[in-house]
């Protein structure tokens, strides 16, 4: 409010002249306070609200000696009139907050018309009382009003095609932006005529469309958007507002439902290759991988607007499962911002549809929203977009929701719900305009309820009368929006008839030439198969060449290691971390051990310094779940936060590091997003604990292993899942190697688990510097963090590269070795500590080999490996995890064909189980020596 507070305070009796529009005098105003206003006024005018203002110079000045000469019959005192105004400020806030419940914003016309709350009559008043003047607070209008334009002004406002939830939000300068913005406007836009032609034509394509599918391609799906055509006219205006606002580009996730109509009216995709798509003519097959169905594909272009020139909009690659695109997108925008430069969130805009029974009963949904604020995860607002058909598949809104609305979830973000009649095209233009600059101003999410309804069943194949027959047979009497609002601009004048007909014929001729075109000549490909953009130069496939040697002269690590190990000046670091400190900064100079820890900031550091950003996000990481990385010092006096490895040198690229928000799905689906977007950087999302990625799961499945082949989409993330036995319980053991392994084929991944920190330093470092591109799995250590067998001497680092098998250990004749031991992961040094104590023994006649990447599988390294103890008489796979469980499914078979025929290959493991680890860390080590035990048995000395 800023000026004089409105005057809620300053109420006083009925008129003295029997309730007239008349002004101060004329209304229960207390006198006093109206002439202190004016007198204020009188120094400075812009000292008092404007309402005051116009107030006073309407009357030429002269109120307050009205206000004064005719002194109101009433004073606040009364308990009477004071309780009238209080009535009359209850009922304006009742509009406020609630008159969404009696806006029509329902085309099939089931509008709760008397909501109680919203009558006059619920605060006292009756039909006389419309004449009468009261006290309108902040109304805009003025200070004094009739109760009649009171209450018009609210009903324009509140309850007309636009119903609005906003007062949830808790911010008052917010709050009020929007009521005044709304108010003010009675909610709702004066369009040109230009732009009420461009809202029907965008009516008509989206209807012509459909029909066009409909009768030339029967019964195939397509999802259709008829009912909820003003979709396409509300994101043109979203695309053009957002052009003319600055925006370069607009990244949009989306369901089936309207996409091909989305692809085809908004990024421009050609009717020719959607047409060809329904014909399953050859361009619809994938040249590359297994290719996806029409209505889930990505697809991005560049589009021209009307006034602001050129912007790149995409449409994410969506698998079937609803609501598993939103972080996708998030993360993808976060990227492409990031990469622009674009600090203010306002050049990249974020852009979800969503179907009403997805975005209610959906978890990703409220995890997504739960990212919108966070500084690790903000885009600066999402636009959400719910095509509210008012039913999922067959489930109607009763069964499909505990909540009023299904937009409700998003109320716990605070961001401005608008409610809007799919049926009046241009309230929905209003709402996506007012939401666009809602998240201009105030940089978060908005939310559009577009209410409308499916003409058709689910899909084309499906008939809604069996399940909603009532339904249904109100939707076949109600007609398009288009013919609607054909109808309310020829009414207008705007239009002639001849002018409909021209729209109709000319969407109706690129129909049929587009069909036409693609029985005589195949069209091009709508995009390029050859990586894009930012990802020119990768590849998708391994290279025989591209193995790079990823060592770091021992300089520049000693540089890196020094930088880690100091704080600024008069930061007072805390004394346990301090040493912790001191030995990373000795170390390397030093010659010290390294563990993983520390090969871990040396990887990233020296990243860092080539020019590599490194982001890497996920619960507890800047400390580390297990109190071993502190990428994040804190200064025990002032709470200050230092990075080290945002300070290495001057050059350097950006060093991020977050802890995210308690779930897996988004911030994976985040980060997965974000690595889509932005190859250069080393994007990496760690679990807290590596079974915890499950939650995940969809996005693993979906995304991470699928994507290139359904959509030719590369990602180079790099997952962090902590794994190994140690008698933590059945949850905290294991990060389900064996389902990842499960996942692989056409290397689309790698799965690592990597035996020490130079491994480990050498792998993330070749993640980044070579041109093959894929998803990375690393399983992490954590009691070997602090192990001080697992740690790699500094010259480790210095040449070299990721081994994808270690055969180093073993008998010194390697001819006389009986036995070969593979493993993967931990169990190496419970197998070494054992071979130790039979050498110690005398018995020198067992190699391990470990296999430290298991995908792609490392088939010549193992085998070089295995020759080298031609009179090996048993080969043994030796896990911690059951036999269901770990890679023994995976290797078995892949090691069996290397072996001399007749070989058996050996299981040494736990035995198959529901559950991947007992309860009991006294079992956990009884099952691990036998494990131990059975791996070396039957070896007995010669
Ligand atoms: C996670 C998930 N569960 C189930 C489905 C199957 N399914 C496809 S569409 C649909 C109904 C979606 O309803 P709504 O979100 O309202 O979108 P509409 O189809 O009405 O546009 C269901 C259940 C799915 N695709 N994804
Ligand atoms: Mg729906």
């Amino acid at each position: 409010m800023g000026q004089a507070g409105r005057p809620q305070a300053d109420l006083e009796d009925e008129a003295a002249d029997g309730g007239g529009a008349s002004a101060l005098g004329g209304f229960g105003v207390n006198a006093g306070i109206v002439e202190e206003i004016r007198q204020r006024y009188a120094l400075d005018p812009g000292s008092v609200d404007p309402s005051w203002a116009e107030l006073f110079d309407a009357s030429g000045g002269g109120c307050a000696a009205r206000g004064t000469a005719a002194p109101p019959a009433g004073d606040l005192a009364d308990p009477h009139v004071a309780n009238q105004y209080a009535r009359v400020l209850r009922m304006i806030h009742a509009y406020r907050a609630r008159g969404h419940r009696s806006a029509a914003t329902d085309p099939l016309g089931a509008n709760p018309s008397d909501f109680p709350e919203l009558d006059p009559a619920h605060y006292g008043f009756g039909h006389d009382d419309l004449t009468r003047t009261f006290l309108a607070g902040d109304l805009p209008g003025g200070p004094l009003q009739d109760l009649g334009q009171i209450l018009r002004r609210l009903r324009a406002t509140y309850c007309r095609s636009v119903g609005v939830e906003f007062t949830h939000i808790q911010d008052p300068g917010r709050k009020s932006w929007l009521q005044r913005r709304m108010e003010e406007t009675e909610n709702r836009s004066a369009f040109p005529a230009e732009e009420r032609l461009r809202i029907l034509e965008k009516l008509a394509a989206a209807e012509l469309f459909e029909r066009f599918l409909h009768t030339r391609f029967v019964g195939q799906k397509r999802f259709s958007l008829e009912g909820a055509e003003s979709l396409i006219p509300l994101l043109d205006a979203l695309v053009e507002e957002s052009a003319l606002r600055g925006a370069r580009e607009v990244v949009l996730g989306m369901a089936h439902r309207g996409r091909l109509n989305v692809l085809s009216n908004i990024l421009g995709k050609s009717l020719e290759s959607i047409f060809c798509e329904f014909e399953d003519a050859p361009l619809s097959e994938s040249p590359f991988g297994s290719g996806d169905v029409k209505y889930h594909k990505g697809y991005s272009t560049d589009r021209s607007t009307r006034g602001a020139g050129r912007i790149h909009l995409s449409l994410t690659a969506n698998p079937s499962h609803l609501e598993a695109v939103d972080p996708v997108v998030l993360g993808r925008t976060r990227a492409k911002q990031t990469r622009l430069g674009d600090t203010l969130r306002q050049r990249v805009i974020p852009v979800l549809v969503h179907g009403d029974a997805a975005f209610a009963g959906q978890g990703m949904v409220a995890e997504s929203l739960n990212l919108c604020h966070l500084a690790g995860y903000s885009t600066g607002g999402t636009v959400h977009v719910v095509v509210n058909n008012q039913i999922g598949f067959t489930t109607t809104p009763q069964e499909a929701r505990s909540t009023l609305y299904c937009t409700d979830v998003a109320k716990m973000i605070q961001a401005p719900i608008f409610h809007v009649n799919g049926d009046d095209p241009e309230a929905v233009v209003h709402c996506v305009k007012l939401a666009l600059a809602y998240r201009r101003r105030f940089s978060t999410d908005v939310v559009i309820d577009m209410v409308c309804y499916r003409r058709h069943g689910h899909n084309e194949g499906d008939e809604p009368s069996f399940t909603q027959p009532l339904l249904y047979e109100k939707i076949r009497h109600t007609r398009p929006v288009r013919e609607l609002y054909t109808e309310e601009l020829l009414r207008q004048g705007l239009l002639q008839p001849e002018d409909v007909r021209h729209i109709e014929e000319d969407l109706q001729a690129q129909l049929q030439s587009a069909l036409q075109q693609i029985k005589t000549r195949v069209p091009e490909p709508d995009e390029p198969y050859d990586p894009r953009g930012p990802w020119s130069g990768y590849a998708r496939t391994r290279q025989a060449e591209d193995e790079p040697a990823t060592g770091v002269p021992i300089e520049r690590l000693a540089q890196i290691a020094e930088r880690l190990g100091v704080a600024p000046p008069g930061f007072e670091v805390h004394p346990k971390l301090q040493r912790l400190l001191d030995r990373r900064r000795k170390a390397v100079a030093e010659g010290g051990d390294l563990d993983w820890a520390m090969a871990e900031a040396l990887a990233f550091g020296s990243l860092l310094v080539e020019g590599t950003p490194v982001r890497l996000s996920g619960q507890d990481s800047s400390r580390g779940t297990f109190n071993q990385r502190h990428a994040i010092l804190v200064d025990q006096r002032t709470g200050e936060e230092y990075a080290p490895l945002d300070h290495l040198a001057e050059t350097q690229a950006r060093f991020e590091v977050y802890d995210s928000q308690l779930s897996e799905a988004a911030v994976l689906g985040f980060e997965y997003g974000y690595s889509v977007a932005d190859p250069t950087t080393l994007t990496l999302w760690e679990a807290q604990f590596g079974d915890f990625a499950n939650g995940a799961q969809v996005i693993i499945d979906q995304f991470i292993a699928a994507a290139h082949a359904k959509w030719q989409r590369m990602s180079g993330l790099v997952l962090l899942l902590p794994h190994g036995y140690e008698g933590q319980g059945p949850e905290h053991s294991s990060a389900r190697v064996e389902r990842f392994l499960q996942l692989c084929a056409e290397d689309n991944l790698q799965i690592a688990n990597c035996s020490t920190p130079a491994q480990y330093f050498h792998l993330l470092r070749r993640q980044m510097r070579r041109r093959f591109r894929a998803p990375l799995v690393v399983f992490t250590p954590k009691s070997l963090l602090r192990d001080p067998r697992a740690s790699s001497s500094a010259e480790s680092l210095t040449e070299g590269r990721f081994r994808e098998v270690l055969a180093g250990e073993g008998a010194r004749d390697p001819g006389a070795v009986r036995r070969v031991l593979l493993c993967s992961g931990k169990v190496y040094y419970d197998l070494a500590a054992r071979q130790q104590e039979r050498r110690a023994a005398g018995a020198d006649d067992v190699a391990i080999v470990r296999v430290e990447q298991l995908y792609p599988w490392p088939e010549q390294a193992l085998a070089q490996a295995l020759e080298r103890h031609p009179r090996a008489e048993r080969v043994f796979w030796v896990q911690e995890e059951p036999a269901n469980m770990g890679a023994w499914t995976f290797v078995r078979e892949r090691i069996q064909e290397r072996l001399p025929p007749g070989t058996p290959l050996g299981y040494a493991g736990r035995s198959a189980s529901a559950s991947p680890a007992v309860g009991s860390g006294r079992c956990h080590r009884r099952e691990q020596a036998a494990l131990v035990d059975a791996a070396f048995a039957g070896l007995e000395p010669r």
